[in-house]
């Protein structure tokens, strides 16, 4: 029996059509898995959940919380898309137990902590990295002292008003924070498409506008020991069985000598014969002899964010690379035998039509196994947030459900239209860029050959083609998603007549 539930809430159903959802890749719970990791090792017994694969409803959430030992304590963590499910979970567990201490922790309660203080069930809001201020939060819960009060990365409310305490240093050796505690989530291996999932860094010195993740783990680059990663891909591949490993890193060579020891550690233990390697890597960063490494290392697909084919867009986001250094990576990698994947973002502030169309074209010349077009979410806590609030630019809907990179296949209400850009244009150029790509004959190959498509989010069985029940998922998703672009257009050639 524990004392704490830490809880991964699912995203909001309306930001996404149960058709598609049907069809989605769930991903492992790195939050809750990196606290829990570290709670275990000094001794704190901790409960997971993760609504993804165990959904909630009141009386199972009432249920587990009568079996948590008193006092009682919850940790919740929080994207934008899932804070809405954070506050209702919040709320529930206040109802049945009200003397339980909720705490909400993750991007969302990060980059804007007064809107989740304000939520009626929320004690505590914990900022930035989360693993040293919740294991000084429990030991303080247990001591029976004030929990929040003067613990840095708390905010938490005093005497009527809120009290944001400092942020505490970022944690400088990362092999503190122990390995996730894979046997936790075990029992529901099969259910995550990335189980073998490995975080080798934290921290991105780059400045692009409309990324967050500076915001949770800052500018500076941090990086596990090669031994350490060693032995969490060992613990994958040898203990759970895992063929495949996701490195989910922002970006895995930013620091180039590590990367190559990691490679020469997982060739020098023979780890490259028993399972391939996926990752993230900035076009800039993929040299040839990083390249030639990754290849021996069993690197058998690399993303690179190309986000726009327009050199003045490049410079717009501040991505301090260029369209150039990205599309030469592409096809290098791709010389080097290892297959590409990217995302575009459409709809980037003075974006024009014109750019989109060219973006287009510029993405059929290259060898991707896969790509995603997007349009822009302008989350909170990035620069472009900020900058499109002042102007008032920014659609919201009710709990931002709006604020799904692929909200297009589920609403016109896309958060953002940049300015002298037609709505419903923007979102059938986004629809057309990605059917034409899955609809291509390269496309389909991927469809039929691959078990994901579309930037990792869409999991497909192996030859789906034979079990009915998922050839029936992807025929009803095809209809749903066919049915959606044709209203599209159907609406904008419409409004272009008139
Ligand atoms: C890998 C990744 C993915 C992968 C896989 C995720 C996985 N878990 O395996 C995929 C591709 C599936 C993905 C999907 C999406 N992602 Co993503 N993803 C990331 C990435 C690169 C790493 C996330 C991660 O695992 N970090 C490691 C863990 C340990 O860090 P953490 O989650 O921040 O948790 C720490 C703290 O936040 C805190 N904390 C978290 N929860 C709690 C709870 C409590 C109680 C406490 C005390 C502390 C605490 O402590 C933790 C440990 O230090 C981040 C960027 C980044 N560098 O963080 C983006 C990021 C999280 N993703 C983002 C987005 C937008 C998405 C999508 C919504 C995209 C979409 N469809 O529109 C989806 C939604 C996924 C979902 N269900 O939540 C945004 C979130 C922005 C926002 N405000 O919501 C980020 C920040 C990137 C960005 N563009 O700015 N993502
Ligand atoms: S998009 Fe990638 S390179 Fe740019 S700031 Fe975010 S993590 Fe860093």
């Amino acid at each position: 029996m524990s004392h704490i539930l830490l809880i991964n809430p699912k995203v909001h159903s309306a930001s996404q059509s149960a058709r598609v959802n049907a069809l989605m890749s769930v991903s492992f719970p790195t939050s809750i898995a990196y606290l829990a990791g570290y709670l275990l090792k000094f001794q704190i017994e901790v409960t997971v959940v993760d609504e993804y694969v165990h959904p909630l409803d009141f009386e199972t959430l009432s249920g587990m919380l009568l079996q948590l030992k008193e006092p009682r304590i919850v940790g919740i963590s929080t994207v934008t898309l899932t804070a809405s499910r954070a506050y209702e979970l919040a709320s529930w567990i206040k109802r049945a137990t009200p003397d339980t201490v909720v705490i909400v922790g993750g991007i969302h309660a990060t980059v804007v902590p007064d809107e989740v203080l304000a939520q009626p069930g929320v004690d505590l809001v914990v900022r930035g990295e989360g693993e040293l201020v919740l294991k000084e939060l429990v030991d303080r819960i247990l001591a029976g002292m004030d929990p929040g009060n003067g613990v840095p990365g708390v905010s938490h409310r005093l005497e009527g008003t809120v009290v944001h305490n400092p942020l505490p240093p970022f944690l400088a050796d990362l092999d503190e924070i122990p390995s996730i505690p894979f046997h936790l989530f075990a029992q529901h291996k099969e259910r995550y498409s990335n189980f073998g999932v490995i975080l080798g860094s934290r921290g991105c010195p780059y400045p692009c506008t409309f990324c967050s993740a500076r915001s949770m783990s800052g500018m500076k680059y941090r990086f596990h020991s090669v031994e350490r990663m060693l032995t969490d891909i060992r613990l994958l591949v040898r203990t759970y069985g895992q063929r495949t490993i996701h490195l989910i890193d922002d970006n895995i060579a930013v620091h180039k000598r590590h990367f190559m020891e990691l490679c020469a550690g997982i060739i020098g233990e023979g780890l490259h014969l028993e399972a391939s390697f996926q990752g993230s890597l900035r076009g800039d960063d993929a040299r040839d002899d990083v390249l030639t490494m990754a290849k021996k290392a069993n690197f058998s697909i690399i993303y690179f964010g190309l986000e726009t084919g327009s050199e003045r867009l490049m410079q717009v986001i501040r991505k301090k690379e260029t369209v150039a250094d990205v599309v030469d990576a592409i096809h290098r990698t791709h010389r080097h035998g290892i297959a590409t994947g990217t995302t575009i973002i459409f709809g980037l502030p003075t974006e024009t039509r014109k750019d989109r169309w060219d973006c287009m074209r510029l993405v059929r010349t290259l060898p991707l196994a896969s790509v995603r077009f997007n349009t822009l979410a302008p989350y909170p806590g990035t620069q472009v947030y900020d900058e499109l609030m002042a102007q008032n630019k920014i659609t919201f809907k009710k709990d931002m459900v709006n604020f799904n990179v692929q909200y297009l296949w589920q609403g016109d209400d896309i958060p953002y239209v940049p300015d002298g850009n037609n709505r419903l244009e923007l979102i059938f150029d986004t629809m057309f860029a990605n059917l034409s790509f899955y609809l291509s004959p390269r496309g389909l190959r991927q469809i039929f050959t691959r078990s994901m498509a579309g930037g990792n989010v869409v999991k497909i069985k192996n030859k789906w083609y034979l079990d009915p029940s998922e050839a029936l998922k992807m025929y009803l998703m095809f209809q749903y998603l066919f049915l959606r672009f044709l209203s599209v257009s159907v609406r904008m050639l419409f409004e272009r007549s008139n």
